[in-house]
């Protein structure tokens, strides 16, 4: 397999957890995302993923996987062990709410692109973008927590083992962390995180901090 990546995109950190929890490995294919003139806004790469988005997975037998849930999902048939999916459906749905809640409501008001419109629709400056950025995360992220919290029974997001709620919750949790968010405030995600960057797979498949 082959990961189109950046090491700064928490989009692509879910997928690398997902690899390292699977005892998978994807051989990684840099593709920048930062500012006008990224790789992911030129043709080039628009024509391997019509999105122009990091991760993308090429599978072994050549077909291109979008989006970092369907390719966390896909690693997970593939691989079944561990599974990354509790064993009830109600657990499942809910694992999913969660993952969707930060890919979809959180994650996608933040990516570069984002900020780029801002500033040139806008006008908006870099303190402008990071009062946009934690204006959605704080909102989000207490929203997950609220959700976490109401149906919590075991050490991770939703039951016992790490689940792809946990894939999801962990790269957010360190870009609000870096965004100047004390995670305390969020006593859930708090312990569930300090638990997660004790197991390798997530400590060491963390976004890289933008330079
Ligand atoms: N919903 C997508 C989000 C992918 C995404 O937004 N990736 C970011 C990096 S984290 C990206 O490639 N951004 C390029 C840009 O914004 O121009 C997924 O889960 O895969």
């Amino acid at each position: 397999m082959k990961l189109y990546q950046n090491e700064i995109s928490s989009a692509t950190s879910r997928v690398r957890i997902a690899l390292a929890l699977k005892g998978l490995s994807a051989e990684a294919l840099p593709v920048t995302i930062l500012g006008e003139d990224s790789e992911s806004r030129q043709a080039g790469y628009r024509s391997i993923n019509p999105q122009g988005l990091v991760p993308a997975l090429l599978t072994d037998s050549g077909v291109l996987l979008t989006q970092s849930l369907a390719i966390v999902e896909y690693l997970n048939e593939l691989q079944p062990e561990p599974p990354l999916l509790p064993d009830t459906a109600e657990d499942r749905a809910l694992t999913r709410s969660i993952a969707l809640a930060i890919t979809a409501e959180i994650h996608a008001l933040l990516p570069p692109r984002i900020g780029l419109h801002l500033r040139a629709a806008f006008q908006a400056d870099t303190d402008a973008v990071t009062a946009w950025d934690r204006h959605w995360v704080g909102e989000g992220m207490a929203a997950v927590e609220t959700m976490i919290a109401g149906r919590r029974q075991g050490a991770f997001a939703v039951g016992n083992r790490p689940s792809i709620a946990d894939i999801f919750l962990f790269p957010q949790s360190i870009g609000a962390r870096r965004l100047g968010f004390d995670l305390t405030r969020w006593p859930n995600i708090a312990e569930i995180v300090a638990r997660q960057e004790a197991i390798p797979a997530f400590r060491d498949n963390a976004p890289a901090p933008r330079r």
